[in-house]
């Protein structure tokens, strides 16, 4: 399977996020990449392939033009305000507060995120930019008939809106990879997310849309980020009733319980005749995941990819979460390896 990788990402980092009230240096860190890429070497997962630049337009159609803008100009005005440290939002709206993009950089910050965990640094919105030419191309890869590929995107992308960024996420690139398989010609696309947290973004920029299923496998919002979203009664709106699965686990769930809820998910995405699979890879399931409460084991993700690959579409698999940086590696590997085994 190739694996599309770029250097890029290294610019995002040396941020910081909010935990348990304190700033502290972020989870979501670059080590995440370079274990993945050592476990990917070690066992010849397959090739490297680096990103082909895909410019704004394809962003732009699951991203409103304001937020990319701002994103792209983030750094530029928070240093002209004369801070050299990194950028965080510290301000949002309440319900009944107006929807105005504000002018001043703290307002911004606000306006377009719903936490603290997407902090702004000087290399970010280049490393955010090459995670999508890299989801992109892993679209071109698969549409051009490769079973499966690997987009090794950092930072990751399930939590951004369509004008939000929050859980580290700034550009949603399995939502931007789905719409580009659409306009590739696939009918249905089927995004199967497995990350620990609910995949808030890429539910919401499909919610009214039975074009892509949208199946969410999470720790039950009602006692982990994001909170907000992610309940079982969200099934989706008008014609997208129906393509919105959402499987909330309680804290403590092992991998008989998840993979009850696995198996629920690729039922669905083999009922709507998807013509391809978009695996959200997150990978703090584990149970030694510094911010998480499940208790999957590394034996258990060879097993995931081997589900995965019972559903004998092409798939393509985009990095999200996992921040056992000790352990990641050896996580995603596993379900790499499962599913060519499968
Ligand atoms: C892509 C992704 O996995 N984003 C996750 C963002 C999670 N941010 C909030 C985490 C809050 C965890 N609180 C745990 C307290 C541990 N003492
Ligand atoms: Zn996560």
């Amino acid at each position: 399977m190739k694996i599309i990788h770029s250097p890029r990402h290294l610019g995002h980092s040396g941020h910081v996020e909010l935990m348990n009230g304190r700033v502290v240096p972020a989870f979501e860190k670059p080590e995440r990449v370079a274990m993945i890429l050592k476990a990917i070497g070690e066992r010849n997962l397959g090739p490297l392939v680096d990103p082909a630049a895909h410019g704004l337009d394809p962003i732009l159609k699951v991203h409103d033009a304001d937020y990319i803008h701002f994103l792209a100009q983030a750094w530029e005005l928070w240093t002209q305000d004369g801070r050299d440290f990194p950028a965080l939002p510290s301000f949002w709206r309440a319900p009944g507060m107006r929807y105005v993009e504000p002018e001043n950089i703290d307002g911004k910050l606000g306006h377009f995120s719903f936490d603290a965990g997407c902090c702004i640094v000087a290399g970010t919105w280049d490393a955010v930019q090459a995670g999508a030419d890299i989801a992109l191309t892993g679209v071109d890869l698969v549409a051009g008939g490769e079973a499966s590929a690997f987009a090794l995107c950092r930072p990751p992308g399930h939590h951004a809106h369509q004008a939000t960024m929050g859980g580290y996420c700034f550009v949603n690139n399995a939502a931007v990879a789905a719409q580009a398989f659409r306009d590739r010609g696939a009918a249905r696309v089927a995004v199967l997310d497995v990350d620990y947290h609910h995949g808030n973004g890429t539910q919401a920029i499909f919610y009214d849309r039975s074009d892509v299923l949208v199946c969410t496998i999470h720790a039950d919002p009602l006692q982990e980020f994001p909170y907000f979203l992610g309940f079982a009664d969200e099934t989706g709106a008008g014609e997208g009733e129906g393509f919105n699965a959402n499987y909330p686990l309680r804290w403590g769930t092992d991998y008989s319980g998840w993979s009850a809820a696995l198996d629920d998910a690729c039922a669905r995405i083999e009922a709507c005749g998807a013509d391809v699979v978009i695996v959200s890879l997150g990978v703090d399931t584990y149970k030694d995941d510094p911010i998480s409460q499940f208790r999957l084991d590394s034996p258990d993700y060879l097993k995931i990819g081997l589900r995965i690959a019972k559903l004998a579409k092409p798939t393509l698999f985009v990095m999200e979460g996992g921040y056992a940086v000790e352990a990641i590696g050896i996580n995603v590997a596993n379900v790499l390896e499962g599913f060519e085994q499968g």
